[in-house]
């Protein structure tokens, strides 16, 4: 694995991982990230693999401890995250045998993964370490390429599990005269004993003229970038908008909402405001729409594309479906930049300049009401808005669900700061926003900063060890509205059971940890003090988790009241 470009792993500690722990610990060019809880353990290696795109392999013992790692493992697999599982295992015979923390591992986690292999028990035989030296190439490719994901190997371990030299100690044993070099070990062929390259889908010169002409024939057409982990870049990005004369319209976690690119690429943020109001009630519809990543974050937007009575391109180099309001009109599975440059060079430039001025102004509209906004009365997207105008250039940004990634959405303007947005919008959980943050910011020389909610800050205490085991800093600002604040938002509110089983206020006090974790807490009351601390913890070192309170429904009242204005403005 290293030959094969693996820097770092994430650990747990077990007896049955021994072998593949000791490999891992003592080889002088792997980094070992040592995780006590093995579900934290996978959401920090998810979080790398969002940062660098590699996978970093992880490894547990058998039994629960494999079954922790499942909510990482759907998260990577839906969001199309590298991910390398490593679970240690009994040999076969013990499976169903009532042997000691002996669970059925096989496939444990069903179609999550894009590849499962049942480890033989290893043996220093050519056959065997060929296979060994190549299953775990293909693992690390698997993981990766057009389509990447989770892969899980299932590694079986008979007793003794230590490092043993000599033939008497069975035939797991290494014997001496490979540890030198010979070809079939560790030392043998220069690089990765296989060497996959992966490709890139082109379209075919049909299909790429079926695009075009479309992108011809459109008088109004847009460019929608959804979440995506890799996929389009800013430069194709670019080109395409400066041959289409098309609006972009850049999701938060699209990678292109922020960056230098944004200075000659107007990109539209605040669409999530705008859009399926009554301000854009009597737009007639785009003809043409091109779109790359995953569904985007805003609803809004999401209705606004299921309404449009138009042409849809949705580009995904995995082929996967990923827009549960089924608008789109062709699927081209092909590589998102080189498609991108493609239509660049062949379309006709036209600009319909109303079409795009509509946009323009509507933009102008909402962040002028939302720069006014914070400087009134602050609410939880007044945090938001503040944090991605005052993150330092160049930084890392978490935001958990709920909230504060709608939030994001909504009132994060575009910049030309290499803002990095992370966040876990594959399946969405609370769980390890946390760990995956950190797991991040352990990736980068970026300062971090994570934003998250109450609840989820309390689900992913554990995560919070990483700041010390794992050497990471943090700016963690904390939007504490006491429970779930996004139910507010949903028919539940008026019923009897709304605060005790959705809201959840639960009334902790998250100072303490503080010391439980060596970290600053700092309560701040109000925007001045919260942007004095945040700038003070972006610009040190450690971690500060600054904490902000709020009333939920509050906050829900303002952000009404902001699209009420934006709305009236531009009427
Ligand atoms: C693991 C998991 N459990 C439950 C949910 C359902 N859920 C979505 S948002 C939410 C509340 C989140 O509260 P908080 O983090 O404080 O954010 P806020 O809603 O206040 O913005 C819950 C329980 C989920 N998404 N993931
Ligand atoms: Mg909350």
């Amino acid at each position: 694995m290293v030959a094969g470009g693996v820097e770092s792993v994430c650990i747990s500690p077990g007896s049955r991982s021994t072998p593949l722990t000791v490999a891992f610990a003592e080889h002088p060019d792997v980094r070992v990230f040592s995780h006590l809880d093995e579900r934290s353990s996978a959401f920090f290696a998810l979080g790398r693999a969002k940062r660098t795109g590699e996978p970093t392999p992880l490894v547990c013992t058998s039994g629960t401890a494999a079954a922790n790692f499942h909510p990482a493992v759907i998260e990577a697999n839906q969001s199309g995250v590298p991910m390398l599982l490593l679970t240690a295992d009994r040999p076969p015979e013990l499976t169903d045998s009532g042997a000691n923390q002996t669970v059925d591992q096989e496939k444990l986690y069903g179609d999550a993964v894009r590849w499962y292999r049942d480890m033989p028990e290893p043996e220093a035989t050519p056959r065997k370490m060929r296979m060994l030296r190549t299953t775990m190439a293909r693992g690390v490719a698997a993981s990766t390429g057009a389509d990447p994901g989770p892969v899980h190997l299932n590694c079986r371990f008979r007793k003794p599990l230590e490092p043993t030299v000599t033939a008497e100690d069975g035939p797991a044993s290494v014997p001496e005269d490979w540890a030198g070099g010979d070809a079939l070990a560790a030392g043998g062929r220069d690089g990765p004993f296989l060497t996959t390259a992966h490709g890139e889908a082109v379209l075919s010169d049909s299909d790429r003229s079926r695009v075009v002409s479309a992108v011809d024939s459109a008088d109004r057409g847009l460019v929608v970038a959804g979440p995506s982990d890799g996929g389009l870049g800013p430069d194709a990005l670019a080109e395409l908008a400066a041959a289409t004369g098309f609006p972009v319209l850049a999701d938060p976690l699209s990678d292109l909402r922020y960056g230098p690119h944004v200075d000659l690429t107007p990109v539209c943020g605040g669409y999530d405001g705008y859009l399926g109001t009554d301000a854009t009630a009597a737009w007639p519809d785009p003809d043409v729409v091109l779109r790359f990543g995953a569904s985007p974050t805003s609803k809004p937007l999401r209705h606004y594309l299921r309404d449009a009575d138009c042409r849809q391109f949705v580009v995904d180099p995995s082929g996967r479906w990923t827009e549960a309001d089924f608008t789109a009109s062709d699927l081209l599975v092909a590589d998102p930049d080189r498609t991108a440059r493609a239509i660049a060079r062949e379309a006709s430039t036209r600009r319909a300049a109303t079409w795009t001025e509509r946009f323009a102004v509507s933009e102008r509209a909402h962040w002028e009401t939302v720069e006014s906004a914070c400087a009134e009365r602050y609410w939880e997207g007044g945090v938001l808005a503040d944090v991605t105008t005052r993150a330092p250039d160049p930084a890392t940004v978490f935001v958990s669900n709920s909230m504060p990634v709608r939030d994001l959405d909504r009132f994060g303007e575009p910049r030309t700061a290499d803002l990095t947005v992370l966040g876990n919008r594959g399946a969405s959980g609370i769980d390890g926003i946390t760990s995956t943050a950190l797991g991040a910011g352990s990736a980068t020389d970026d300062p971090l900063v994570l934003v998250t909610g109450d609840v989820s800050y309390y689900h992913d205490m554990n995560g919070l060890l990483a700041l010390s085991r794992c050497d990471v800093d943090a700016t963690i600002v904390l939007v504490d509205n006491d429970g779930g604040g996004i139910f507010h938002i949903l028919p539940i509110e008026d019923h009897d059971t709304f605060e005790s089983q959705f809201k959840t206020p639960h009334g902790l006090d998250f100072e303490p940890t503080g010391d439980l974790y060596g970290l600053e807490f700092r309560r701040c009351e109000g925007r001045a003090a919260f942007l004095d601390a945040f700038d003070a913890s972006v610009g040190s070192g450690g971690t500060q988790v600054l904490a902000v309170e709020f009333d939920a429904e509050r906050s829900h009242d303002r952000r009404d009241d902001l699209q009420t204005r934006v709305v009236d403005a531009l009427r």
